[in-house]
């Protein structure tokens, strides 16, 4: 076989992939490499829940309320506990934090510390599981700021996206999907569900330069800023800047990402005056706006919160929300743009 196709036949497999990135860094021990290997297997067993889950009847809602104030489904709590179990007693991790946990939470006692804490959104876009639209999981890995001897603090989870070492996240759609940086490029691997493994099907994800799409959730415009309403005409065509571009939004943040990652455009959640307890929107800084927009960077776009990258914004909740646009470069730039001149800052 000739080396060419040779190439064409070889499957590449998610281990692989990640084994040859790190690779690329003689100095690493293997233990990111392996827990990104969790998060991929993490990934297989809620898939294997989601595309059950009519049959085991366990959609719907339990009677919990999660610390965002929103009915915890069955499904959130079962991809939640999914993780935390593959990760807690590795020895990779100091912490771990949740969307759907108020606190951060701390590896068990008798149990090693590790270098890393993960941040992560077990199951976004939960409210569209009943109707059976595609769901997705976030993931943000950070080095521990805390000495190695010491239990990690709060401060270990609050770092701004700069800071990152990876993240990622997977979507449940028509096929399973998981997508990750490293801060080497974006790459996306397809589950095959025959043989239980994610295959390199998108390598070097980079956004397109002309975009197709734009996404928000128009039914809240009257509530939005003049600067955000100014933009929404422009991304319509209204004043002739661009012609206009199509409307799609799932409102499962993942799918709406993803989309628009292949395809081209700007998903944005802005802040707006509907509801006076979310004056910045709805969008978890830590768990769904700094690692999109890291994915974002490095294919070639950016994440803003309308003022400022999304990647320098300092946390300082675990459950802060954000603004966010995010998408193709100019685009996102174009709505600082219209921030800048219509809104009082
Ligand atoms: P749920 O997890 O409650 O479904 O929220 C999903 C989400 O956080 C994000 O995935 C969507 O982009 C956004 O909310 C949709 O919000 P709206 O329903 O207000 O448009």
């Amino acid at each position: 076989m000739d080396a060419q196709t040779d190439q064409q036949y070889r499957i590449m497999t998610i281990e692989n992939h990640i084994l040859q990135e790190q690779r690329s860094h003689p100095q690493a021990t293997g233990v990111l490499t392996s827990l990104l290997y969790d998060m991929a297997l993490a990934g297989k067993v809620i898939a294997s829940k989601t595309t059950r889950a009519g049959l085991a009847e366990i959609l719907g809602r339990t009677e919990d309320v999660n610390v965002q104030g929103e009915q915890v489904m069955k499904l959130d709590r079962l991809a939640d506990l999914t993780i935390f179990r593959l990760n807690d007693r590795t020895g990779r991790l100091a912490a771990l934090a949740s969307e759907e946990n108020a606190n951060m939470m701390q590896i068990p006692e008798d149990y090693p510390a590790g270098r890393y804490v993960l941040l992560y959104d077990p199951l976004d876009g939960s409210s569209n599981i009943d109707y059976n639209v595609p769901v997705g999981t976030i993931f943000a890995i950070y080095r521990r700021k805390s000495p190695d001897d010491q239990p990690a603090d709060l401060q270990d989870c609050l770092q701004p996206g700069r800071k990152l070492v990876a993240a990622g996240y997977i979507i449940y759609g028509s096929s399973t999907m998981l997508v990750y940086s490293t801060g080497a490029g974006v790459h996306g691997f397809t589950l095959d569900p025959s043989v239980g493994e994610f295959l390199l099907s998108h390598p070097n994800i980079r956004i397109p330069a002309k975009p197709h799409y734009f996404s928000a959730n128009l039914g809240y415009k009257f509530f939005w800023s003049k600067g955000t309403q100014a933009y929404t005409e422009y991304l319509q065509g209204h004043d002739g800047g661009i012609k206009g571009l199509s409307l799609r939004y799932v409102g499962s943040l993942v799918s709406d990402f993803h989309r628009n990652l292949l395809a081209g455009g700007v998903f944005y959640y802005p802040a707006d005056r509907k509801d006076p307890q979310k004056p910045h929107g709805k969008l978890r800084l830590l768990y769904e706006a700094a690692p999109l927009s890291f994915i974002a960077e490095q294919a070639g776009g950016l994440g803003s919160d309308g003022r400022k990258n999304i990647l320098d914004v300092e946390p300082t909740e675990l459950h802060q929300r954000t603004p966010l646009y995010i998408g193709s470069r100019y685009l996102v730039e174009k709505a600082e743009q219209f921030i800048r001149e219509y809104d009082a800052t």
